[in-house]
This record gives structure tokens, C-alpha cells and sequence, in this order.
């Protein structure tokens, strides 16, 4: 066997037998490279005669030419391997359980839960969403509202005070989302049908008061709003919210400043077992307040009560939350513990609709 076929069989052996990139590119490099061994056999054609030359050199390209498409041929098969070998290494077990990611593992606390729900229902109805500041002004707290000046309805309110400003003016914690209502007034003529969810502040704390607690509040202003209607609006809405086909509501004589006449809003219930139960039974639970605005109240809105009428509403949100979703004690609602949200939270992506359920 000559020189050359020797060569030839041991670089076929070793392109052969590399099993990785890096082995390949060794074989090329002391083959192929500048000192290589078939590099180094084309430097000794330029000491040859013309024949030997002519000979010896097509041998030697052939071998050349033979071992760099040998080496481009393993190079490709060894990347093929590469990439077979690590599809089976990186396969996904389809049939494992999906990890819950960090969206679905978070809890929606259950006042915002009740915020999005009677948003859902009110919305249906036509009705927008109002806000306004938690730091409210004597006035938009109390006296646009119907307070008389030193009256003992502020001072029911428990309310907080800010010390005096440079002009002389305590501003408060509003105590009500109300303020929200005579602001809204003053920006934007009837009709008007806006809830006002929020925060609202008072100085009252126990096991079902808390200083600070939630409120949602509505208001209908147009030249025929009337009791009929109110009444409409508020069954139709604990029936949503209950989630009961039927519901019967007792409308009892109260005073409000700010509604002539008002009323306590009481809801027939079941009170016999651990849960309450609504749309049956024989007792009753208070839920709501309401009435007629007060022309002066209209009046601090801008209003002329003798074209326009309206009707409002209030209730507290931390107790219809507490008796919808069976949770004793208020405080527990603003402890941040999170084993108490994983119980009573609700998943976010299971947004409140009425044609998808409220709290499926
Ligand atoms: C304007 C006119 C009228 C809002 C109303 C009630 C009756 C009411 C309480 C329920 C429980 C507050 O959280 S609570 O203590 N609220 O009973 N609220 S009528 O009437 C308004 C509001 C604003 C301009």
C-alpha cells in the first residue's frame, strides 16, 4: 500500500471515528491546516521535477479533495446528531399538570370582588362609575349635603379632623362617598346615573366597624326620577347580587339630611342555619338607605328642584361583603395575611360578568 493510501485510510479512520465538533475540527486542522499532513505533502511538489510533479500532485488533491468532503460530510452528520440527541433530551411531557403562573396564583381581595360585581350589574343598568377625593372639604361633606351648620348629624359621623389650614379651613376624612355626588352635579347636567364606590372614614373599630371602611353610593337625577323607580333599580339589584330569582324588600321610614323622604332598606332572609339565606325565608336584614334628594341638595348642585328630581342610595360594603361571603370578623379584611386572601380571595382572571356569573 503507498504512502498516500495509508494517509488516506488513517484520515478516513479518524473523521470516522470523531464524535463531536471539536473532534472533527482536530482532524481537519492536522490534515488540512497549515502544517497539516496533506499540507505539508503539497509543499514538497515545488521540490519535484515537472513529471514526478504532474503525477504526485493530482494524488495528492485527490486525497485532499477526498478528506475535506469526508470531514464536511461528518461535520454535517455530527450536527444532525447534535440536534437529535437534543430533541430527545429537551422533550416536554405533555401530560404533566400546566404550572399555574403568577396571575393565577394571586387573589383579588373580596372587596374589590364586590366593587367589580356591582360595577357589573350597575353598568348593565346605564349606569358610570364617579369618583372623587378622600380628603374632602366641610363643605362637599357636610354642608352642600344638607348639614345644617353645628348641627348633631356631623357630629354622628364620628368624623376625623385635619387641623386648621392657613385660611382657617378644616378639611375632613370624608365620611361618606356623598361629596362625590355634588361634585358631579356641578360638572355635568341631568340625566345622570352614576355609582360611587370608595374609601370612607369614620372613627368607629370592632369586630364589624373599622375606621376606615367602603361604601358605594348611586344617584339618579332627571325631571322624573320617583320612589317607583328607586325601588325598581334596588330590587333588581339584590336580586343580581344575591344571585336569586326573587327577592322581597321592606322600605321603613328613616331621616337622611340629604333625602326627604328616606328610607331603611331591610331584604327578607333565612337567618335559621350558619349562612343567611336570601329570596327565602321569614326574617329580615337591613341592607340599604335611601330616598329622594333633598331639594337643597339638589340645589347645592346646581340644580332648580323644581325641574329636576333625583334619587340615591348608600350601603356598606364591608358588611354585604361579610354576609355574602360568610366572613366574621371585618378586621381580618385589612390584616394582609395571605392565607386568609387564599381562602377568601377570589382568581383574577374569573372577572364578575352578569352573563358569565357573578361568583361562580
Ligand atoms: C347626594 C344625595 C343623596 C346617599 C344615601 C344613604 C341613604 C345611607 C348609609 C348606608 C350604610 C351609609 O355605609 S352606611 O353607613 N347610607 O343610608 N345614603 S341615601 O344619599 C345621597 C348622597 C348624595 C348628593
Amino acid at each position: 500500500m503507498s504512502e498516500l493510501e495509508t494517509l488516506e485510510r488513517t484520515l478516513l479512520a479518524d473523521i470516522d471515528a470523531a464524535g463531536d465538533e471539536g473532534s472533527i475540527e482536530a482532524v481537519r486542522i492536522g490534515a488540512l491546516g497549515k502544517k497539516g499532513s496533506i499540507s505539508e505533502l503539497l509543499k514538497t511538489l515545488g521540490t519535484m521535477t515537472p513529471e514526478e510533479r504532474q503525477t504526485r500532485g493530482a494524488q495528492i488533491n485527490a486525497l485532499k479533495t477526498t478528506v475535506a468532503d469526508a470531514i464536511t460530510a461528518r461535520k454535517s452528520a455530527l450536527k444532525d446528531l447534535a440536534i437529535a440527541e437534543r430533541l430527545a433530551r429537551e422533550t416536554v411531557d405533555i401530560s404533566l399538570p400546566v404550572r399555574s403562573s403568577p396571575a393565577e396564583r394571586g387573589r383579588i381581595h373580596p372587596i374589590s370582588q364586590i366593587v367589580d360585581e356591582i360595577t357589573a350589574i350597575f353598568g348593565d343598568m346605564g349606569f358610570s362609575i364617579a369618583e372623587g377625593p378622600d380628603i374632602e372639604t366641610d363643605y362637599y361633606n357636610f354642608t352642600a349635603l344638607n348639614f345644617p351648620e353645628g348641627h348633631p348629624a356631623r357630629e354622628m359621623h364620628d368624623t376625623f379632623f385635619f387641623n386648621e389650614d392657613d385660611k382657617g379651613e378644616r378639611k375632613v376624612l370624608r365620611t361618606h362617598t356623598s361629596p362625590v355626588q355634588i361634585r358631579t352635579m356641578e360638572a355635568q347636567d341631568p340625566p345622570i346615573r352614576i355609582i360611587i364606590p370608595g374609601k370612607t372614614y369614620r372613627q368607629d373599630s370592632d369586630a364589624t366597624h373599622s375606621p376606615m371602611f367602603h361604601q358605594v353610593e348611586g344617584l339618579v337625577v332627571d325631571k322624573s326620577a320617583n320612589v317607583a323607580n328607586m325601588r325598581w333599580v334596588l330590587e333588581e339589584f339584590c336580586k343580581a347580587f344575591f344571585e336569586v330569582d326573587k327577592v322581597t324588600m321592606r322600605f321603613r321610614p328613616s331621616f337622611f339630611p340629604f333625602t326627604e323622604p328616606s328610607f331603611e332598606v331591610d331584604i327578607q332572609c333565612d337567618r335559621s342555619g350558619p349562612i343567611v339565606k336570601f329570596g327565602e325565608g321569614t326574617d329580615w336584614m337591613e341592607i340599604l338607605g335611601c330616598g329622594m334628594v333633598h331639594p337643597n341638595v339638589l340645589r347645592s348642585g346646581g340644580l332648580d328642584p323644581d325641574e329636576y328630581q333625583g334619587f340615591a342610595w348608600g350601603m356598606g360594603l364591608d358588611r354585604i361583603a361579610m354576609l355574602k361571603y360568610g366572613m366574621p370578623d371585618l378586621r381580618d379584611f385589612f390584616n394582609a395575611d395571605v392565607r386568609w386572601m387564599n381562602h377568601y380571595g377570589f382568581r383574577p382572571l374569573d372577572m364578575p360578568t352578569l352573563f358569565g356569573g357573578l361568583s361562580a
